[in-house]
């Protein structure tokens, strides 16, 4: 069996979070593992939909993301986590609220290779101004100084990074 715990991905748009998370979460299902992934799919356009990127709104949506997370651990899930939680003091937050088998994953990428990805056109947005307070162009972005484990996308294609991550993942929660 597995025990419970929280895996909390942070890092830049389009770092590879919810990538991972996908890919991750679908490996462990395949190893016996009963996980779930919060990420803003189903966070931002449900619990969490009156919620913008005001320091302020990021604070109270991690907050809750924390909240929930340490309610499905306790009830025995891995949970992965996909947000950019850019302040270290909600992720701290979220740190206390789920207790231990909390474990913090930088999905790290320079700012450069994520702006070039753009998957999605946001940060060439931001950059016109478009979209205000985006993370890495014109809102902070805290690098954690306690995280558990570090994935540099920058450097590792999507199999090294799922095979990092997996093999983090059985010594850690398996019992
Ligand atoms: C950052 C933003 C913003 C702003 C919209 N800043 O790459 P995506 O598109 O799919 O993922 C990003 C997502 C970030 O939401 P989170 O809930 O993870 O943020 S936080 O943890 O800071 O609360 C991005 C999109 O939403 N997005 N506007 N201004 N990302």
């Amino acid at each position: 069996g597995h025990k419970g715990g929280v895996l909390w991905f942070t890092g830049l748009s389009g770092a590879g979070k919810s990538t991972l998370a996908t890919k991750l979460e679908r490996a462990l299902f395949d190893r016996g593992y009963q996980t779930y992934v919060l990420d803003g799919d189903n966070i931002r356009f449900g619990l969490n939909a009156n919620l913008g990127f005001s320091p302020e709104e990021r604070a109270e949506n991690i907050r809750r993301v924390g909240e929930v997370a340490a309610l499905f651990s306790r009830a025995g899930l891995l949970t992965i986590t996909a947000f950019i939680s850019p302040y270290q003091s909600d992720r701290e937050r979220a740190r206390k609220a789920a207790g231990e088998h909390f474990h913090e994953v930088y999905i790290k990428a320079d700012l450069g290779t994520c702006e070039e990805r753009d998957p999605k056109g946001l940060y060439a947005k931001a950059r016109t101004g478009e979209i205000k307070d985006f993370t890495g162009i014109s809102a902070p972005y805290e690098a954690p100084d306690t995280a558990e484990l570090i994935i540099d996308t920058s450097n590792l294609s999507i199999d090294q990074a799922l095979e990092e991550l997996l093999g983090y993942v059985e010594k850690t929660f398996r019992s």
